[in-house]
Parts: C-alpha cells; sequence; structure tokens
C-alpha cells in the first residue's frame, strides 16, 4: 500500500464491520485499511467468538476469514445464519484457496475477497454491500420499486454522464481516459463553460470540479451551481492538489458532495464515482416518491400542497382565475364495510386513475387529498370550464361501472364534486377557494350525490 491519504467514502463512513481473522498480521493490515476508511470495525479472532459477538451487537457486514481455531469461517457462517440472514457476510480467502468460493457460499456467505486484500476491490466490495438498496430505506410498499429501480441503476449507471472541469489538458487526459469506459465524458477548460453545459439541455449527473482555475475558481462554479434550482442537484466533487483540512471543508460547505486529492488514484475515484451516482439516483427517486401516493400512484397530499402554493402565487401575479375541483366517493364507507378493505383500495385505484386520465394540461394537477377525496388544480380555468371539466369527472367514474350494491343513489360507485374558481388577488383568497370548492362538495352531497356544484 502507497496511498497514505484518507480514502474514507462517504456512504461508508461509520458502517459497522465485524472482522473475524486469526492471523494477528492480517488482522492488523485488514483493521488498518477498514479504518482508513473511517468504518466502525470490531476484531474477533476466531468463530465462535464471530458467532457470539454476532449475538451481542449490531452490524452492517462481516468480513470473515476462512481457516480459523475452535470454529472455521464455514462453521461459524452456518450458526450465524440461523439467526441472521440478511447480514452480507464476506469471506477473506487466502489466494490458493480460491477453489474454496464454492463452498463458500454454500454455507451461506455472500461473496469472497482473495488475501492479500486489494483496496480497490475491497471498496468495490464494500460499496456494493453497503449502499446499493441498502444505504436508503424506504416505507414498505416503495421497497419494491426501489429494488426494481437498484437493478435498473446498476444497468445504466455507465450510460451517466460526467462532466470534467479543470484548465489543465493533462489532468483532464488522465480522468477521461480513465472514465471514458465506464461514462459518457463532457470537458470543460473553464468554470464559465462549465455552467453553461450544467444548464444546457444535456446537464451532466456529476460534476468533477478543479479548484484553482484562471478567472473563475472551482469554489465560485459550485457556488453559483448550488444556488440555481436547476443545476443545485447535479452533485459535485472537487478535484485538487490542494491538500488542506480548511479547503476540504470549504468545498464540503459549498454543497460538494466529496473531494478528492490529485495526483488521483483511479480505482478510487471510480469507485467514489459510482457511489455517489447510485445515492443521486436514489435520491432522486425517492424525491419523485415522496411526492406520490403509494397505493394509487396518483400525486400525493404533499404534492398537492406544493403545486397550490405555487399556482395560486402564479395566478395572483399574472391576474388569472383558479380553479380547484374538491372529489369524494359516495358510500364508500358502505363499500369497505360490505366489500372489504381490499376491494376497497381497489376501487380508489381505479377511481384515482380514470380521473387522472381526465386531466390533460400540463399546468393542472390530480391528487389524492386524503382517504376516498381527491383534488384538483386548474389554474387560469374560469367557472363555467371547471363545471364542465368537473361534470367529465364525474361520467368518467360513473363509466367505470364498479359495483356498489349499498349505495342509495345507484347500483355502481359514484362521486360528489365541488368545484370553484376566482380571479386571485390575495393568498389568503386563493386558501378560502379551497373552503369554497370543500362547501360546494358538501351540496353536492346534500343535494344527493353522483353530482356537481359549484361555489355561490
Ligand atoms: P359520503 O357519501 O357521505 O361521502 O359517505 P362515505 O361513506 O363515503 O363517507 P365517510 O367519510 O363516512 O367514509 C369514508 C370511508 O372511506 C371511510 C373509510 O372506510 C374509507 N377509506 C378512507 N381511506 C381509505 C383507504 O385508503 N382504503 C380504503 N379501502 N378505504 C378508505
Ligand atoms: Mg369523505
Ligand atoms: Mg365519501
Amino acid at each position: 500500500m502507497t496511498v497514505e491519504a484518507p480514502i474514507a467514502i462517504a456512504p461508508l463512513q461509520g458502517r459497522r464491520i465485524l472482522l473475524v481473522e486469526d492471523n494477528p498480521v492480517n488482522q492488523a493490515v485488514a483493521q488498518a485499511l477498514l479504518s482508513r476508511m473511517e468504518l466502525s470495525v470490531t476484531v474477533v479472532s476466531d468463530g465462535e467468538q464471530a458467532v457470539e459477538m454476532m449475538k451481542a451487537a449490531d452490524f452492517d457486514l462481516i468480513l470473515m476469514d476462512i481457516q480459523m481455531p475452535v470454529l472455521d469461517g464455514y462453521q461459524a457462517t452456518q450458526q450465524i445464519r440461523q439467526f441472521n440472514t440478511d447480514i452480507p457476510i464476506i469471506a477473506l480467502t487466502a489466494a490458493a484457496m480460491v477453489e474454496d468460493k464454492q463452498k463458500a457460499l454454500a454455507s451461506g456467505m455472500n461473496d469472497h475477497l482473495s488475501k492479500p486484500i486489494n483496496l480497490a476491490k475491497l471498496q468495490a466490495t464494500l460499496a456494493h454491500y453497503l449502499v446499493d438498496g441498502r444505504e436508503l430505506s424506504a416505507p414498505a410498499s416503495s421497497q419494491q420499486l426501489i429494488t426494481t429501480e437498484s437493478n435498473r441503476l446498476q444497468e445504466t449507471t455507465k450510460m451517466a454522464t460526467v462532466l470534467i472541469v479543470d484548465d489543465m489538458p493533462t489532468n483532464v487526459k488522465v480522468l477521461a481516459n480513465g472514465l471514458k469506459n465506464e461514462y459518457h465524458i463532457q470537458v470543460a477548460s473553464n468554470g464559465a463553460k462549465a455552467i453553461e453545459i450544467a444548464r444546457s439541455s444535456t446537464p451532466p449527473d456529476l460534476i468533477l470540479l478543479d479548484i484553482i482555475m484562471p478567472d473563475m475558481d472551482g469554489y465560485e462554479v459550485c457556488r453559483r451551481l448550488k444556488n440555481d434550482a436547476q443545476t443545485s442537484s447535479i452533485p459535485i466533487i472537487f478535484v485538487s492538489a490542494l491538500g488542506e483540512a480548511l479547503d476540504e471543508e470549504k468545498g464540503l460547505n459549498l454543497g460538494a458532495v466529496d473531494y478528492i486529492s490529485k495526483p488521483f488514484h483511479l480505482p478510487i475515484v471510480r469507485a467514489r464515482l459510482r457511489n455517489h451516482m447510485t445515492l443521486k439516483r436514489k435520491t432522486d427517486l425517492l424525491e419523485d416518491m415522496s411526492h406520490m401516493d403509494g397505493l394509487t400512484h396518483v400525486a400525493n397530499r404533499r404534492q398537492f400542497d406544493e403545486t397550490f402554493e405555487k399556482e395560486a402565487q402564479r395566478c395572483q401575479r399574472d391576474g388569472h382565475y383558479l380553479g380547484i375541483i374538491m372529489i369524494d366517493i359516495d358510500y364508500f364507507k358502505l363499500f369497505n364495510d360490505n366489500y372489504g378493505h381490499g376491494k376497497g383500495d381497489d376501487c380508489l385505484v381505479k377511481v384515482a386513475g380514470a380521473l387522472n386520465n381526465q386531466i390533460r394540461r400540463s399546468s393542472d394537477l390530480f391528487a389524492r387529498y386524503g382517504g376516498e377525496e381527491f383534488v384538483v388544480i386548474l389554474p387560469d380555468t374560469q367557472p363555467k370550464e371547471v363545471a364542465a371539466i368537473a361534470e367529465k369527472l364525474r361520467v368518467a367514474v360513473d363509466q367505470l361501472n364498479i359495483t356498489h350494491e349499498f349505495s342509495a343513489v345507484s347500483d355502481h360507485v359514484t362521486i360528489s364534486l365541488g368545484g370553484a374558481s376566482e380571479l386571485i388577488e390575495s393568498h389568503q383568497q386563493a386558501l378560502d377557494l379551497l373552503s369554497k370548492a370543500d362547501q360546494a362538495l358538501y351540496q353536492a352531497k346534500e343535494m344527493g350525490r353522483n353530482r356537481v356544484a359549484m361555489q355561490k
């Protein structure tokens, strides 16, 4: 090992590793590597201690030697698997024992690394088991999506684009050559060009940013990109020969995700890039999911609140009408009580889908407001148009023809709708509009359900 600089990868920092190794020299080497990656390491020296330690404390991953006294690595793994099927267990095998790989997998291990440990392989393996699919937890109903997405991620990571910003052609060359097999490469030799590319219609997925450049330095480029909503979510990794802690702190404080020192060690650059790309995609996905209703997959209440604020402001500024439609399924409690909650959920999914299909303008929003209630935001839409759209929505659900023998208004599922629309002159007026649509909905219920009522 010649690289003595810190080699931490942000998403791995602090993860708890149980190192099981009887040979003191191997122990010291592995522990030194892991500690420098800022992992939290616990060392035990035989299989039996490993099993006891696993019962006593929580770990994220086990690195397990094979040949050890008392219990060997295979036996220890078999015992651990009886009470913990999830934790990744990586065999540490001597080079001469690669044929034992099969045996390692059969005993319940997930993977193997050959000794002497190669830093790049160790990092890649840890990143694979600790970051992919595990780094971010998601609500149970979204887990499937995450899993599918992270499979897709691994396929598409190759296609991601990296923008290299450096005024020294030799640096650009080294990085571009080292990364071109995994990424599309964009290059900028100064800050202005970098900003232009980041704002273009083909922005990069990640930026490697030199600090010392003529005209505009890397810090300033970073500040500008982070202050612009269009570019603020692109991860930035600073690349610089400046080795002082202060510079690193400054870069990270400006919103960079990581910091790589020159001269680069390409396997580390690649490992870090891979991790940040994976995280970025997951963050984007979670961001999307946090605005989506888990059951019906239409916009959720949070998305509604954000869009309502934005559109209310826009309508107020432009002197436009803002239209709102509140929607509630008729006699839905009786539907649930008689057909069961599962059928109730199915019904909600179908109704939401049919309603969402009717909302086509890009500035409009259909959302689940809560329970069996939905809402539509219609910017720049006058009362007459709102009433017409509401009627279209009513008909769409009517035509689904979902049997509801316990409804007092029909033999199938129906909805009631309340509409409102006004020229918006103040924020309070926009808020009042929601109550007016809600009161109109109440009127529709009072007047017999399965109908549209407009605000007074
Ligand atoms: P009304 O015609 O006056 O609207 O009567 P209603 O029965 O539809 O209204 P109420 O507010 O009394 O009942 C709403 C019911 O919606 C209560 C609950 O069982 C059901 N509901 C709310 N959220 C969900 C959901 O996520 N899944 C299911 N299956 N049912 C839900
Ligand atoms: Mg209700
Ligand atoms: Mg109802």
